[in-house]
């Protein structure tokens, strides 16, 4: 069987561009598929987390795979700082990586853009290269990507083929980027040329997994279009194709029937339909989020997370042994 590996940070709680840019897909593969899926608690401290905030959303973002589908006895789910080869590998590709690659990468122009050089995160300059290690070190045959982690993977099959290369052994297998069928690019209601992200300052600009249903239809009504008032699927109306794209997401249709449904009727109508239907859609996975979110599965879900360490490290660790033994390393 082939296999699968992806992760989401827990910075902030999961939203929709995150369920359907990467969880709704990885749901409808998982039986295809030997998956793997990481919370990705490593990578979100290159941006400040308050501990207790990361601590609990790490917690809640495995109730929120499960919640949206994933189910944790045929799919591996763990944390991504309970497999300490992760930072170890991640040092060693270091080694094979260059600053003038990384300092190319947009999402760190970015995330550094509005931040003075000195006070820059080496931690934010070096996500890829974590990411490669994340990915490098359990040999998938695939990895989902969103088309804003399109640039990651490309690196992450770069440093595997130069430290091939340089070793002169095939250790690392280069892997292929998942294109899923299906999965938009969510934006931000607030501002529809930026991608929708869980820690956007402005909370309207996102729609969370576990907004209730009066909040999410007061961020559609609030969402950002122009002034032109007939629903079409154009770049010229980015706030209004981004509501599309959600509203096709949820309910399969095609823009162009989108479209025709709201021929005649005005944003206000639209801006409603969408908040409708997306309220619906998150309604189940937060009924499912709220019958694991009790003080007795506690249990049951740190044995999915140790369960999903485990077998991750018997991978993890037989890939790092490789790795210190190629580069040199006295092995023990
Ligand atoms: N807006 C989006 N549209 C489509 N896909 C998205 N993804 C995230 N946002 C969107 C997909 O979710 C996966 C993991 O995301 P992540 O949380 O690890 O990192 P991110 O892409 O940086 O997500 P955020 O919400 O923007 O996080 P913050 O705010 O912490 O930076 C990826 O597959 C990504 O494509």
């Amino acid at each position: 069987m082939k296999r699968i590996l992806s992760g989401i940070q827990p910075s902030g709680t999961l939203t929709l561009g995150n369920y359907f840019g990467a969880l709704k897909n990885w749901v409808k593969i998982q039986h295809e598929y030997e998956c793997m899926y990481f919370i990705a608690d490593l990578h979100s401290i290159t941006v400040t987390q308050a501990p207790n905030n990361l601590r609990e959303n790490t917690k809640k973002a495995v109730m929120q795979y499960i919640a949206c589908g994933l189910d944790p006895e045929i799919n591996t789910i763990f944390v991504q700082s309970h497999v300490h080869e992760h930072a170890e590998l991640a040092w060693v590709l270091n080694n094979s990586a260059y600053m003038g690659e990384l300092s190319r990468m947009t999402q760190f122009k970015d995330k550094s853009k509005s931040q003075k050089e000195d006070a820059i995160k080496v931690g934010l300059f070096d996500y890829p290269v974590l990411m490669a290690a994340d990915i490098l070190l359990y040999d998938p045959d695939l990895v989902p990507v969103g088309q804003d982690q399109r640039q990651h993977l490309e690196i992450a099959r770069v440093i595997a083929r130069r430290f091939n290369n340089q070793y002169g052994k095939e250790i690392f297998k280069i892997p292929d980027g998942y294109i899923a069928e299906t999965g938009a690019k969510i934006m931000s209601l607030q501002d529809p040329l930026k991608k929708m992200s869980k820690s956007d300052a402005n909370p309207n600009g996102f729609i969370s997994l576990l907004d209730d249903r009066d909040t999410i239809i007061k961020k559609f009504k609030k969402a950002v279009t122009d002034s032109e008032n007939i629903v079409r699927y154009s770049d010229e109306q980015p706030g209004i194709k981004n509501l599309i794209n959600i509203y096709s997401c949820v309910t399969e249709k095609t823009p162009k029937e989108i479209e025709k449904e709201f021929e005649s009727v005005g944003y206000g109508n639209f801006k409603m339909a969408v908040g409708e239907v997306v309220a619906d859609c998150l309604l189940k996975i937060q009924t499912k989020y709220d019958e694991l979110n009790k003080p007795e599965n506690e249990g049951m879900l740190r044995n999915i997370y140790e369960k999903g360490a485990n077998r991750a490290e018997e991978i993890a660790s037989k890939k790092l042994r490789e790795v210190y033994d190629t580069v040199g390393f006295v092995v023990r």
